[in-house]
């Protein structure tokens, strides 16, 4: 493949909700710009995007994944990312690196929770935004409602580039209202119909019009010409896309490709190069900077994503945000502080790789044969310290507990695991010590189960997944004292320890102090410290349930001590029994793990979601409205919450999303506390 210099490259990610055609799309453009001499298909599984197994079985794109078009002298890199919720992590990552993204709407269903959550990405990193309206050949769809919806749920200056013409029910026509070209069904060029005249004289009025607003000479000339060069119009339209006044729509079918061309021309002469982007933040020794693109400047590239390759073993995906290199270069990571050799990179388009001999400024491409550099990390010169600002994934919501079927292979599970969790940073491992498991926090079910699916295909492990323990924790709600002695003559010589112990509760979240107040040498100063490890390791299981002890203050306060009996392990043993008992005199109670849930929902499940968050003892404290959603926060406790993800589908047909943290600590009711203390009997039995 020929070298591009900056200015001719351009990278668009196709995002949307699920099954609107995103990847069919991706596939009739690189047919339609010639990079295919074959349609791939999703159907028949010889898309070019969607050809791994995984994707095929599931019928979703789960991952994100590249093509290439050169078209008219430029080199489009398309980016084709999950519509699923499940997989948004890759969406975001290739939101991130685009120059600009296409957002496909499907034209029966108009603007879906989908749409709403991927425009957010862009909308959060101020991406250029264009629609693509797809499916317009369909009985059921309505390019003018579409658009409608649109400008009712997303923003007012979506103004349609090209649009369909639909006579006796089928579509006749895609007219391009900026040349005024058109196409028929077959893609054939034709004039624009008669029935598509005035349709065309008002959205081409619509676009001066924002040209025009877009700068103040060509405000001055529409004025004095009453209308605009098309020299003036494409600059105009280019800089009003570039600051998101103007979001252009496109419409046509993915299948069988029709309107293609024109939006390969507009992605060329709308978006942003990768020159006139904005800066990227980053930090360089720690201090804020800025990374310009610039060919010329130092090299700074950004890992966006990374994965196993069946011929490549693992790869990593990323951009050039500034700079140039040829040939093999020695690179530092300088996220982690290591050094890379760079000499195996390629570009990628669907099942195609072309080795590469230069990087520069806006490339996208796979680098091979890195030694530690995964997702969301920088890679620069040797020496560099700069560091871009990473980007922000989603918190996985959905959690599980889970082993290897064979105990066996509890290490290769382990490894396994972590290297997909590096790859992708919406999956969290972790070794959790307090409820003695190992949990897999995720985006959703399906999610585990793809990784899990992953991890069996390169691994050969098999894995089981559980409801994960609750870390409950026990404290006290009294003050109460009391002493024991732990004494023992067996042969020669005894063992002796003698130890009066008072506990005090202390504030939510405090933890645990220790203070000795003998007076008197009655213990002696040696062996406090004996007495408080008793006393540490009596917290690790609570009398009541097992379950770490918090929040309370003990205090040695006398004893007694014999000169030839007494020893560490002595006063260990007796502070342990001391503890335990006096904590049952101290009103002991059960805390469980709370969280702060936000619930997005559309206003209608609002009521369904709110009753359902009070019978899992939740309780609400606020609504908020965010556009056509309500953002409903409430307080839970966590036991209630497995696979709230599922739930939350079913209550809103899948039209719902949450996120959460951590509150604290809260006392389980009376009740609850019976019942928990009666699992954690049984499981010990
Ligand atoms: N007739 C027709 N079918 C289409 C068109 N676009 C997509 N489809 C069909 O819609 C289904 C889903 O298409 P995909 O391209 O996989 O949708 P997607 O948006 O990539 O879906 P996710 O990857 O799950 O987000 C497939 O069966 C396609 O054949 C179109 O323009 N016309
Ligand atoms: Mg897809």
């Amino acid at each position: 493949m020929k070298n591009y210099n900056s200015d001719k490259l351009r990278t668009i990610a196709v995002i949307g909700h699920g099954t609107v055609g995103k990847t069919s799309l991706c596939d009739s453009l690189l047919f339609a710009g010639g990079a295919v001499e074959r349609l791939g298909s999703v159907d028949s599984g010889t898309s070019q995007f969607d050809y791994t197994d995984e994707s095929r079985e599931r019928q979703h794109s789960l991952s994100s994944s590249m093509g290439i078009v050169d078209y008219n002298g430029y080199k489009i890199n398309i980016i084709d990312t999950p519509g699923l919720a499940d997989f948004h992590g890759a969406t975001i990552g290739s939101v991130m690196v685009s120059d600009g993204v296409l957002l496909v709407i499907d034209g029966s269903d108009g603007v879906e929770v989908g749409s709403l959550m991927t425009w957010d990405f862009a909308a959060r990193s101020d991406k250029p935004l264009m629609f693509w309206v797809n499916r317009v050949d369909r009985n059921s769809a309505d390019f003018g409602r579409t658009l409608e919806d649109i400008r009712k749920n997303l923003r007012k200056t979506a103004i349609p580039v090209t649009f369909p013409v639909i006579e006796n029910d089928v579509l006749s026509a895609i007219v391009n209202v900026l040349t005024g070209e058109a196409v028929n069904a077959e893609g054939k060029e034709i004039p624009v119909p008669d029935s598509a005249k005035d349709d065309t004289e008002m959205y081409r009025m619509q676009l001066l019009e924002i040209a025009a607003e877009s700068d103040e000479k060509l405000m001055e000339s529409f004025f004095e010409n009453e209308t605009l060069s098309e020299e003036e119009m494409t600059a105009g339209l280019k800089k009003a896309v570039a600051t998101r006044n103007f979001f252009p729509v496109f419409s046509g079918l993915a299948i069988p490709p029709v309107g293609q061309k024109f939006l390969l021309n507009s992605i060329s002469t709308l978006l942003p190069s990768p020159l006139e982007g904005p800066p990227a933040a980053a930090t360089d020794r720690d201090k804020e900077a800025e990374i310009t693109p610039d060919p010329s400047g130092p090299f700074v590239a950004r890992v966006f994503n990374s994965k196993v390759d069946t011929h490549m073993g693992e790869i990593v995906f990323v951009r050039v945000m500034s700079g140039c290199i040829e040939g093999t270069t020695d690179i530092s990571n300088t996220t982690r502080n290591s050094s890379e050799r760079l000499g195996n990179y390629y570009f990628i388009s669907g099942r195609e790789r072309t080795h590469a001999d230069r990087l520069i400024t806006g490339d996208i491409a796979a680098i091979a044969k890195l030694k530690s550099t995964t997702t969301n990390d920088t890679l620069g010169q040797k020496g560099s310290k700069i560091i871009l600002k990473p980007i922000v994934f989603p918190q996985p919501v959905y959690r599980v507990a889970i082993a290897p079927k064979d105990r066996s292979n509890e290490d290769k599970m382990g490894s396994g695991l972590s290297l997909l969790a590096a790859q992708d940073p919406t999956l969290i491992l972790r070794n959790e010590s307090e409820i003695g498991q190992t949990t897999l926090s995720g985006m959703g079910e399906l999610h585990l189960k793809v990784m899990l699916g992953r991890l069996k295909d390169s691994t050969g492990v098999e894995t089981e997944t559980f409801k994960p323990k609750i870390a409950y924790h026990e404290t006290i709600t009294r003050k109460a004292e009391g002493s024991y002695k732990h004494k023992k003559q067996t042969g020669g010589r005894g063992q002796y320890g003698h130890v009066f112990i008072r506990l005090e509760p202390l504030p939510r979240g405090a933890g645990f102090e220790f203070k000795s107040k003998v007076v008197g040498g009655n213990v002696p100063t040696n062996f406090i410290q004996a007495v408080e490890k008793g006393v540490i390791e009596a917290m690790k299981n609570g009398p009541i349930s097992g379950c770490k002890v918090v929040d309370l203050q003990a205090v040695v306060f006398d004893g007694s001590y014999h000169p030839v009996d007494s020893s560490d392990m002595a006063f260990k043993l007796a502070s342990r029994k001391c503890f335990r008992n006096v904590m049952l005199d101290a009103g002991p109670s059960l805390l469980e793990p709370v969280v702060i849930m936000e619930v997005t929902v559309p206003e209608e499940f609002m009521g369904d979601v709110m009753g359902d968050l009070t019978s899992r003892r939740g309780r609400i404290q606020g609504i908020e409205a965010e556009g056509a959603f309500q953002v409903i926060k409430a307080s839970v406790p966590e036991a209630e919450l497995f696979q709230y993800t599922s739930t939350l589908k079913s209550l809103t047909q899948a039209r719902g999303s949450f996120s959460q943290s951590f509150e604290g600590y809260q006392p389980v009711p009376r009740d609850i506390q019976e019942k928990i203390m009666a699992e954690v009997t049984e499981e010990e039995e």
